[in-house]
């Protein structure tokens, strides 16, 4: 330490005497005093938390907030130790665009290596056929995966139908209201949303094939970000070959599910596929795009037709849409894929699937409502509209007594910024080795959540504004937020914590 300030010391001489103009020159010479000054002064060796004790702290800050708390949300999770450590590498020094074998950049042959091992372990998670299938690991994460895909497939203004937000689609399956288009998929390719039945709570189908029938999309999305069942693969390719329409299967919620074949799989319907790499996989946070490839059909004089799908989404990540691959998120995907192929990760997707049944039962056995009535993945809906309460304002409780879920839309819904419902995953806490009556005492601090909820909506005013300042200045109401809290803290620090042992 001593010499570090003895060194800073002789910076702040150094700066001072040396003009603006003549820094850089200085810097690059290894005889000058002042430049050695500069060297020694940043080694970049210290540790975050004497490097930059700020940032440091909030980290710790965070940390505490993660193991303290019951992470609800459906699209978080818990990355392995040997994933962060992937994160935190010297790959994210490494500038690499373009793809193996071909790179805009020197001293790539390592990276090369890592992003052709990430594609063969993700055909090899998945199940797929090297000869059928091929994959691009580059986007940064789900959205821009989606966007590349839509770049490739579609021309500007051509159409494409998913399941509307309010509904569980998710915003980049096109996103727009009465007054805006709200998601780039919206302004650039034109959109058109299909619905769930607002009485049974699952994707309406029939009607889903008489718009497309009339819609003539050019792309029909099967994907979820808010829908507790599982998809119709089937159903989806037969209206899409009605129509000739691509099928793109967006399973980001649902990879790891799949990959530990604990649900069905959409790779034998779907042309493209498309998933985030951090949610049920676990891994670090990125994005995926599969793809067929090779033999599509045989036109009438007996000619092999082959899909035309890699070049066009290769082409659409990079040099379209994206720079340089984030290459330690590729190696952290990676190592995420190799676990995903051993057993235990499978026992954990059963666990995950088991969880969100435990939590779902113990929510109906308390007289709760479920959109759709239960679960067949990691998530629920829980529709609180039927006891007199919205998803905003149970969030706002659960957030103060660190429960962390999101506010959802259930169907019929009007608001997104006052919904009906909150979303409720299991896989972040499956992670931390919760099992089903962990769940069901999950489930009673909810309960005990939405009691405090009542209470302060019966007392407050009719804004959410209203409910939030009665919620933090009534005595009675911290009181019980306090004791609530408490014992949600002393329940989760209980839990192990993948992931944190070195941060
Ligand atoms: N934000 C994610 C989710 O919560 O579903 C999807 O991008």
């Amino acid at each position: 330490m001593a010499l570090r300030i003895f060194s800073k010391r002789i910076v702040n001489a150094c700066t001072l005497q040396v003009p603006q103009s003549k820094k850089s020159f200085l810097l690059y010479d290894g005889k000058n005093v002042s430049s050695s000054c500069f060297f020694s002064e940043w080694k970049g060796t210290e540790p975050l938390s004497e490097d930059d004790p700020e940032m440091w702290k909030l980290i710790q800050e965070e940390k505490h907030r993660q193991t303290n708390g019951l992470e609800l949300i459906a699209s978080e999770n818990f990355a392995s130790r040997s994933c962060l450590e992937a994160l935190g590498s010297c790959l994210n020094n490494k500038y690499s665009e373009g793809y193996p074998g071909l790179r805009y950049y020197g001293g790539t042959e390592v990276i090369d290596k890592i992003e052709l091992l990430c594609q063969e372990r993700a055909l090899k998670a998945f199940r797929l056929d090297p000869e059928n299938w091929g994959v691009n690991v580059q986007p940064y994460s789900g959205s821009p995966a989606n966007f590349a895909a839509y770049t490739a497939l579609l021309k500007p203004h051509d159409r494409l139908m998913g399941l509307d937000l309010p509904d569980g689609g998710h915003l980049t399956h096109g996103f727009m209201n009465d007054q805006k288009r709200i998601s780039a998929t919206s302004i650039y390719f034109e959109s058109m949303g299909y619905k769930l039945n607002p009485e049974s709570g699952l994707i309406d189908y029939d009607k889903l094939e008489d718009m497309a029938k009339l819609y003539r999309p050019k792309l029909i999305i099967a994907g979820t970000s808010a829908y507790s069942r599982l998809l119709d693969y089937k159903r989806f390719r037969q209206i899409c070959d009605e129509v000739k329409a691509v099928l793109l299967a967006d399973i980001a919620h649902i990879s790891g599910l799949i990959a530990a074949d604990v649900i069905p799989t959409p790779f034998d319907y779907a042309d493209v596929v498309t998933t985030t790499t951090h949610k049920t996989l676990r891994g670090g946070r990125a994005g995926m795009i599969f793809f067929r490839k090779g033999k599509k059909s045989t036109d009438k004089n007996g000619k092999e037709i082959k899909y035309d799908f890699q070049q066009k989404i290769d082409f659409a990540v990079f040099p379209n849409l994206q720079g340089g691959p984030h290459n330690h998120g590729i190696a952290s995907v990676a190592v995420a894929l190799k676990q995903a192929m051993s057993p235990e990760f499978r026992q954990y997707q059963e666990q995950v699937l088991k969880n969100a049944k435990a939590m779902a039962n113990a929510l109906i056995n308390r007289g709760y409502t479920l959109v759709s009535g239960g679960t067949d993945n990691h998530l629920l809906l829980l529709d609180l509209r039927p006891k007199g309460l919205d998803g905003a304002r149970l969030e706002c409780v659960m957030n103060n007594t660190n429960i962390t879920a999101n506010k959802n839309t259930c169907p019929g819904d009007k608001s997104a910024l006052v919904p009906g419902g909150v979303r409720l995953g299991a896989p972040a806490l499956t992670s931390r080795n919760f099992k089903e009556k962990d769940f069901e005492q999950v489930v009673e601090f909810i309960h005990r959540a939405v009691q405090i909820a009542l209470e302060v909506k019966g007392k407050s005013g009719q804004t959410v504004k209203e409910f939030k300042a009665f919620l933090e200045t009534d005595e009675d109401m911290k009181n019980k937020v306090n004791l609530l809290r408490k014992d949600v803290e002393l329940f989760a620090s209980q839990f192990p914590m993948p992931g944190f042992h070195d941060h």
